[in-house]
């Protein structure tokens, strides 16, 4: 495994374990150790992928998620029932039926992606950080693919999108815990 693929797996430890511990003080009933967690983005920006990582599998045998695909990522204190949504165009205009219940949200991005998709997840995200029921819980933005050369930091290097991505994450909902 490259150095960089150590790097973003430690990050994404990182990310979910403050995803959790933003989770734990916000008034967390002393019984409940599991958490449910929503990951989208769309298709290819590395959903799954991110899921084997987590969980130390062989991303190699990654395939394409149909419909959608929960993983328990286990914390030494929690488990994240984590949900992954299809992100296919006819797909996501069903992601709203599966948002109810979630306590954290993981949203995906191919920072690689053309102007194009990168627009069109952005206005994903925009749905999303508006949504009634998403948009006070803690959303972590995974900008994934950074091992690519024409990888984007998000939002400061985004090419003509990048304001749009600011407007959107600085507008987004009333939550106060974005990542
Ligand atoms: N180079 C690179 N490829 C990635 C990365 N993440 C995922 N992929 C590849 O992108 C493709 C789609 O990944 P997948 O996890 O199925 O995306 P999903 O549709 O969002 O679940 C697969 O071929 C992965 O191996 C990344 O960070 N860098
Ligand atoms: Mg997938």
């Amino acid at each position: 495994m490259s150095e960089c693929a150590r790097v973003i797996i430690s990050c994404c430890r990182i990310a979910l374990h403050s995803c959790y511990q933003v989770l734990c003080c916000k008034d967390p009933p002393a019984s409940c150790l599991e958490y449910d967690i929503l990951c989208i983005g769309l298709t290819n920006a590395g959903k799954s992928t991110l899921l084997c990582q987590l969980l130390d599998e062989n991303t190699n045998k990654v395939t394409p998620t149909s419909g959608f695909n929960i993983r328990a990522v286990q914390f030494e204190k929690a488990i994240l029932n984590v949900k992954e949504l299809g992100g296919g165009e006819g797909i996501r205009k069903y992601w709203s039926r599966y948002y109810q219940g979630s306590q954290g949200v993981i949203f995906v991005l191919d920072s690689a992606s053309n102007e194009e998709d990168l627009e069109e997840a952005r206005l994903e995200l925009h749905c999303a950080l508006q949504h009634p029921q998403l948009c006070t819980l803690p959303f972590l933005i995974f900008a994934n693919h950074q091992d690519k050369l024409d990888a984007r930091s998000i939002p400061e290097d985004c090419g003509r999108a990048g304001a749009e991505w600011k407007r959107t994450l600085w507008k987004g909902g009333n939550t106060n815990s974005r990542v």
